[in-house]
């Protein structure tokens, strides 16, 4: 019985074997995302789920890089290249004109695009009309891996995670 355990518990930590091979895959992501807790802060009602509105809201939190309550131009530059945000209208959205979109403009203006339900339809992998943490952090994966390789370098790893999903 002690060595059958023993066996089983060495053939689970086989699998992390290739420990020194820095590759940046959508595990790696998993695993740092969910080493910050992101997700329950998103997750307003604690089910484990973000639905529609909980991840509207959650790239609002996410792009908003300086944590001021309003996207700026230049953070607004910067989801068009790296989330392919390109579809969105921001002056139609930045409804006071003040140039800035801020959270309840963000709200309205994601309402209007298709975009976000495109995103929630197509990462909800088994279809319970859910995001669960794993589909979430896949689903961004999917936008940052351009070539679809399922890798990502060093520096596009860092650079992306740093900024949006850093602590
Ligand atoms: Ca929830
Ligand atoms: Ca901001
Ligand atoms: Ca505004
Ligand atoms: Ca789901």
């Amino acid at each position: 019985m002690g060595l059958c355990l023993f066996l089983m518990l060495g053939a689970v930590s086989c699998d992390d074997d290739d420990d020194d091979i820095e590759v940046f895959d959508n595990n790696t992501f998993f695993e740092d995302f969910s080493a910050n807790n992101l997700f329950n802060d998103w997750d307003l009602d604690n089910d484990d789920l973000l639905d529609e509105d909980e991840m509207t809201m959650s790239f609002f939190e996410t792009w908003d890089t300086n944590d001021n309550e309003m996207l700026d131009n230049a953070e607004l530059n910067a989801i068009e290249e790296d989330f392919g945000m390109s579809t969105a209208d921001w002056d139609v959205w930045d409804t006071d004109n003040d140039g800035m979109i801020e959270r309840s403009e963000f709200i309205a203006g994601a309402d209007t695009d298709a975009i976000f339900d495109s995103w929630f339809t197509d990462w909800d992998m088994d279809a319970d009309g859910f995001i669960e943490e794993r589909e979430f952090t896949d689903g961004v994966f999917g936008l940052w891996d351009d070539d679809g390789d399922g890798f990502l370098s060093e520096v596009e790893y860092n650079g992306f995670f740093d900024t949006y999903f850093g602590l």
